[in-house]
């Protein structure tokens, strides 16, 4: 080995110290011996972070390779121009680890913060003494096999590069990336041109421009509206130029459509200054006007929640801009983009990800904080959810509210969360305009060439406090005295401008005064400004209007012939097919419901409502963990070839020109999944859109989106959605978390007209209201409680019949073949869902003949009604509720003063219903399944028990002559 060691082996020498360093298992043994005596050993990826724990001499270092020429056979002795062959060997294997030293550390020696207020102590691994260099090595050539761009340089020329390129105002992170070709395309890209650009004037000058107008947009509304909240973006004016920067770089690269999602801070200034939205619009809000017409309807939301679209044009290419309307609660929008941006993939066939980009803007403490952060960063490149990467913009002002720091997350920056998906991160001082702009030039370049998500932390600071109404000094007063001394974003660049040439003395004032005339003539216009007709309806979304009353069934039968030939589809296996054979008597049970057109199960019956919309045209895309073949083993709408684990999707195998089933087995989240599919039905009405819940219980774990989006997206932004939420419910002695899917969260909710809760009891009520969704001209929410006992329960079937032409869907179900004459039914009960069959087999138990169940398939919007009808039929009967739950869950508490409602105005015997149910509880379940049985045999016995049997009094006259 010791022969290598020899200028003529230099680049294959430094080559394989590279390969060592990336993976020192990649080498023999006795390579790793030798490499192992070398300073560079700290760089390994295994202990990337942790700062160095030796400090080797240069003398230690010859030592170790002279104790390994000593052990040599073929060494007797050294001659000097060996010693200087092997020197300037190791010089350079010294320069290459220090060089890699840079490349991973070098961010921690950038100027990144533009207050200067961190205190850094000097990094041992960014010191040449480390290697082994000392003063009079300073101007010695040192072969470095063109890193950097030298074959040869100093060490000085060396030091000068790694410098300017790892530690000016950038500093990046990209060793952490294991694709060696996106490491390589960085690496390449900033070192060849030392990580700066040479803006012509014309660009100097744009960027001036745009800092301006950011930073006079928000010091023109702190003169206006003194204190008022406007979340400014004082100290991250450099945000507006980037995005500038990402659309119009985007756009040469092919970008047609982008999708932003941002918080409070700087949002308004984006809607001005990015999304255009005319600055007398936003003065009007301001005056507290609606950002609607007044006949728009809504409930509005706050200036800085609220949404906006536009059209922008980059050097004659469009560019459309939606900006997402969002709640208060920080990240959550981030799924809601992603969703909607593949949806507009998926709209406009951009199969390869690059017209259509997701971009969100992030504050550094909720980025650290927020756990749905890193759910949204892992679609990043999952099969079902990717979108060819997110660009992230960090609206780092070093400040949470007044949460520094320390406080505020474990690890040194707040982006860290994102090396999980293995985004290249660049951090760049906000202060330095070029440098930010460089810097998002080529993360737009990254993004646009492998398709994965990439991070811009922009460090810059908050000028004033949370809002323009806090004190900062309470908590910060080192960093807001230092603050109020230091000039603006723009005057330091103006200042650049002009000490360069390219502006004329006081030409930064001169643009200043410009934008305020501009900014003073729209105030005098926002006065009297009046909104343009909501465009929420425009595009995708023509043909859809807002919702009306009544009973707004849609047309939800199918030809029956159609049926029949979906069915047969979903049973045919392809001849080559290797299926599971317990897969294949499923598939022939269902082959015999199809054909005698009875006894349609519950999947089955979702399948055909499925497939019935793929063939007229509609989209059906279902995500959830483990949906393809279903939690409970029921859906089956992915095949597994036994053999080559291939795929098959029978619902993709109807028609030729059919709509795609997507089928998409989710990661293991459920605010950012559910968040993402609200995001897709958002940008898309004509696909049917479902999430489901791996048991209902789960949902709890979106609440957020539920709480602020799926209930009340509509009324605060106008946006409709026709997402479907199913969410396995039922008490089956399964326990506390795998019983109940929290209906009264969702009722408790319900108002306005805002979501659709329904509990179906049926297979062919069940394909109705799916159906339903994409049958009528308007879209809402549906939640759905979907059975788990009743997918094998053979009395929870449908004939084909049921699903045919002219059938519908049913809000309240009857009694079919109803056991006595209505005037001899002595109890109504009402109730929904899966108890339904446990009542019908108790009183066909107990031959119990004057009982009559009502089923509330559909709670809200409630059918009144519906209710009204049924119920007058029975006044003289006792109207009782029955449900599983216990009695502050469940829909007792809703149904309770819905159901008064309909019983006073019939004014018959009953006046509120009687409750019967399990108590009330903390728990929603018990673990016991004895104990679970012996409360449902009580909930029976007590629906079943003490029914008058003899002739009914009239209870009505009798209330009357008490009167
Ligand atoms: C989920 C959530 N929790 C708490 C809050 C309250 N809150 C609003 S802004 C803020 C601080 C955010 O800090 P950062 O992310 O750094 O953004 P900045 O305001 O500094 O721009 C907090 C805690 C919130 N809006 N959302």
């Amino acid at each position: 080995m010791n022969n290598l060691i020899n200028p003529q082996n230099a680049s294959f020498l430094l080559q394989l110290y590279e390969e060592y360093l990336n993976d020192k298992n990649s080498v023999d043994s006795q390579w790793r011996g030798f490499f192992s005596t070398l300073p560079g050993d700290s760089l390994l990826d295994s202990d990337f972070e942790r700062p160095a724990s030796w400090s080797t001499s240069k003398t230690e270092i010859i030592g170790a390779f002279s104790d390994d020429a000593k052990t040599s056979s073929h060494e007797t002795h050294t001659p000097t121009d060996d010693i200087d062959a092997r020197q300037s060997i190791l010089d350079s294997l010294r320069a290459i680890a220090m060089i890699r030293a840079y490349r991973i550390r070098g961010h921690l020696k950038a100027k990144l913060d533009p207050l200067d207020l961190s205190e850094k102590e000097p990094h041992p691994e960014l010191e040449p003494s480390n290697y082994g260099f000392n003063s009079q090595d300073w101007d010695r050539p040192i072969f470095i096999d063109n890193a950097l761009g030298f074959e040869k340089a100093s060490l000085r020329q060396i030091m000068d590069a790694l410098e300017k390129t790892y530690c000016g105002s950038i500093g990046v992170e990209f060793m952490h990336i294991q694709d060696p070709e996106q490491k390589t395309w960085i690496q390449n890209r900033i070192e060849q041109i030392q990580n700066h650009t040479d803006f012509t004037v014309l660009g100097k000058k744009t960027i001036l421009e745009r800092i301006t107008a950011a930073e006079c947009f928000e010091k023109f509304l702190a003169v206006k509206y003194v204190g008022t909240k406007r979340f400014g973006l004082d100290g991250a004016e450099s945000v507006i130029p980037a995005l500038e920067q990402i659309l119009k770089r985007g756009s040469q690269l092919g970008l047609e459509e982008v999708v932003v999602g941002m918080a409070h801070r700087g949002r308004l200034n984006v809607l001005c200054n990015v999304m255009k939205k005319p600055f007398r619009a936003i003065i009007s809000e301001f005056l507290g006007n609606s950002a609607y017409p007044v006949d728009a309807g809504g409930s509005g939301d706050v200036k800085y929640h609220m949404g906006s679209s536009a059209d922008r044009e980059f050097d004659e290419k469009m560019v459309h801009l939606t900006l997402s309307a969002n709640p208060s609660h920080l990240e959550v929008v981030n799924a809601v983009v992603v969703g909607r941006a593949r949806a507009k993939q998926a709209q406009r066939g951009d199969v390869s990800r690059k017209k259509v980009l997701g971009i969100l803007l992030h504050g550094d403490a909720a980025f650290a904080g927020q756990g749905i952060v890193s759910e949204v960063l892992a679609f990043s490149q999952l099969r079902g959810y990717r979108t060819g990467g997110t660009i992230h913009v960090i609206i780092n002002n070093q400040t949470g509210f007044t949460t520094d720091p320390a406080y505020s997350r474990s690890s040194p920056y707040s982006t860290d969360v994102a090396k999980m998906v293995m985004a290249p991160i660049f951090h760049v001082n906000a202060d330095d305009p070029e440098a930010v702009i460089h810097a998002t030039r080529i993360v737009t370049e990254f993004r646009q060439e492998f398709g994965v998500d990439v991070i811009l932390d922009m460090i810059g600071y908050r000028r004033f406090g949370h809002n323009e109404g806090d004190e900062p000094m309470f908590t910060q007063p080192k960093m807001y005295k230092k603050i109020k001394t230091h000039p603006t974003t723009r005057q330091i660049y103006a200042t650049q401008l002009e000490r360069e040439g390219v502006i004329e003395k006081g030409g930064g004032d001169q643009l200043v005064a410009e934008e305020n005339k501009r900014l003073n003539a729209e105030f005098d216009a926002g006065i009297n400004y009046k909104p343009n007709k909501a465009d929420t309806l425009d595009g995708n979304w023509s043909g859809i209007k807002p919702a009306q009353g009544g009973p707004r069934r849609g047309d939800t039968g199918v030809d029956l012939e159609q049926l029949n030939k979906i069915g047969l589809a979903l049973c045919t296996i392809p001849s080559e097919f290797n299926i599971n054979t317990k897969l294949q008597r499923i598939v022939s049970q269902k082959e015999t419901m199809i054909t005698s057109g009875e006894g349609i199960d519950w999947a089955t019956a979702e399948a055909l409502a499925f497939g019935s919309l793929l063939v007229q045209g509609n989209a059906v895309r279902l995500s959830g963990q483990d949906s393809g073949r279903g939690t409970f083993s029921q859906r089956h709408s992915v095949w597994t070839d036994q053999v080559n684990e291939e795929r098959y999707i029978p619902l993709n195998n109807l028609l030729d020109n059919q709509k795609t089933f997507e089928i998409i087995d989710s990661p293991l989240s459920e605010a950012a999944v559910l968040g993402f599919e609200y995001g897709f039905s958002q940008a898309e009405p004509k696909a049917l859109i479902l999430w489901e819940a791996q048991f209902g219980d789960f949902a709890n774990g979106a609440q957020v989106i539920v709480d602020q989006f799926i209930s009340s997206g509509e009324d605060k932004w106008l946006r409709m959605s026709g997402l479907v939420m199913l969410l396995p419910h039922g008490y089956e002695g399964q326990g506390p978390d795998h019983s109940s899917a929290r209906l009264e969260r969702y009722l408790q909710l319900c108002g306005d007209d805002n979501i659709q809760v329904v509990n179906c009891t049926t297979p062919a009520n069940y394909f109705h209201v799916l159906r339903r969704q994409i049958q009528r001209d308007f879209r809402k929410p549906l939640i759905v409680m979907t059975p788990k006992s009743l997918l094998r329960n053979k009395l929870c079937v449908s004939s084909l019949k049921e699903m045919g032409p002219g059938t519908t869907f049913h809000r309240v179900m009857h009694d079919v073949v109803p056991l006595c004459p209505d005037e001899s039914v002595a109890r109504v009960i009402i109730c929904s869902g899966k108890v339904y069959y446990d009542l019908f087999q108790e009183r066909a138990k107990r031959k119990i003949k004057n009982i009559f169940f009502l089923r509330l398939e559909q709670l809200y919007p409630f059918p009144k009604e519906a209710l009204l009808n049924e119920l007058a039929r029975f006044p003289e009967a006792e109207v009782v509720w029955c449900q599983e739950e216990p009695e502050n869950m469940g829909a007792w508490t809703f149904v309770d003063r819905k159901l008064e409602e309909v019983l006073v105005e019939l004014g018959g015997r009953s006046l509120r219903a009687r409750y019967i149910g399990r108590p009330e509880a903390a728990s929603p379940a018990t673990g016991s399944l004895g104990t679970h049985n012996a409360e449902q045999a009580l909930i029976l016995d007590q629906a079943m028990s003490d029914v008058e049997q003899g002739p009914k009094r009239n209870v009505s006259s009798e209330r009357q002559a008490a009167e």
